[in-house]
């Protein structure tokens, strides 16, 4: 299969993170695309190709305006402030407070338009957030136009991300956008398999109330793991949406016997839809030596992803999401790409 891939992805570098009471170097680095570009290339898994540029007319059907009109604001709003370092926001319109009203200040406003911390804003962030985007709209063109799969090789990731809001290392949702693409180019039915170690908030909340994307998510339980306020198993959907959700919350200890139970009624269920392509959010944060996460996956589990993925037998759209173990993140998400062409 062919990836999609862009140099512009390493302008998003150096972004500070507030981690268990320090600020440190953030765990999203510009090397973890390296590291699977390069695995990309080793195995030649198929062409790598830079994106097309693609406006933000598809993004605006799942994003808000407003908000998709203030992020490539946001850092020159940052140093007119006489600021440097990493653009972040500390005071979220939680419950109580006015949720409502757009403030002025710059702070506010990446309040505002946020639900944590996790999403520095450096010089070259937005040019890397659009190359994202552009990567995964290119990708969904490969689909579209009948290659079996797809690659996009996005960076940042983007599951966490919803309509007006950015959050965990994610600003535009890629998967989401290059699903509504698909829907607009001929997809009666799309499908999003999100096999991220962490929920993907921003997927559920932009596709909740409709029936023509079923959401499916296989993550860490959210009552121990991030992003804690969404991702229970009685999130169904809701109105016209009701049935179109699914989530398969873990605990953490959890390995290949028991996720990979999880994934087959998940690919049960993606197939009872019958829909006409899938996208699959690909987090490889599951691996057993993952930073931040807590799951079991060991390296020979990913190529199983990919077969079990290629059983579905339907044209599928792989969209990057999370994994931080650096050294590892190549050869794991590659493996999930060819365990699905059998390679
Ligand atoms: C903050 C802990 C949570 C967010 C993780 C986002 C993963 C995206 N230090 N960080 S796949
Ligand atoms: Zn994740």
């Amino acid at each position: 299969m062919k990836t999609v891939f862009s140099p512009r992805h390493r302008g998003h570098a150096n972004q500070l993170e507030l981690v268990a009471g320090d600020i440190v170097p953030g765990f999203e680095l510009t090397s973890r695309a390296e590291y699977i570009a390069a695995r990309v290339a080793a195995v030649e898994l198929g062409a790598i190709i830079e994106p097309a540029e693609h406006d933000l007319t598809t993004a605006a059907r799942v994003h808000l305006r407003d908000y998709l009109d203030f992020l490539p604001t946001i850092w020159d709003r940052w140093t007119a402030e006489g600021r440097t370092g990493t653009a972040l926001p500390f005071t979220w319109p939680t419950r109580g407070l006015r949720g409502d009203v757009l403030p002025e200040f710059i702070d506010g406003l990446l309040g505002y338009y946020s639900f944590d911390a996790g999403c520095g804003i450096v010089e070259g962030s937005w040019d890397a957030i659009k190359s994202s985007h552009d990567v995964a709209l290119t990708a969904a063109g490969l689909v579209q136009s009948g290659e079996r799969a797809a690659f996009a090789l996005c960076r940042p990731p983007g599951h966490h991300a919803g309509a007006g809001f950015m959050g965990g290392y994610c600003y535009i949702n890629n998967a989401a956008v290059a699903a509504q693409w698909l829907r607009d180019n001929g997809a009666k039915r799309v499908s999003i398999l999100d096999v991220d170690y962490h929920h993907g908030n921003g997927t559920q909340e932009i596709f909740y109330a409709r029936d023509d994307v079923q959401v499916i998510n296989l993550h860490a339980d959210p009552m121990q793991e991030y992003p804690y306020f969404l991702g229970h198993a009685d999130e169904h959907g809701i109105g016209g949406g009701e049935g179109f959700n699914l989530n398969y919350p873990m605990r953490f200890g959890t390995d290949w016997t028991s996720w990979s139970q999880s994934m087959d009624d998940a690919c049960g269920r993606l197939l009872s839809y019958a829909p006409d392509v899938v996208v699959v959010s690909l987090g490889v944060d599951t691996f057993e030596k993952d930073p931040i996460s807590k799951f079991k996956l060991r390296t020979e589990d990913f190529p199983k992803i990919g077969a079990r993925i290629a059983r579905l037998g339907l044209p599928t759209l792989f969209v990057m999401e999370g994994g931080y173990a650096v050294a590892e993140i190549g050869v794991n998400a590659v493996s999930v790409l060819t365990g699905f062409e059998d390679l």
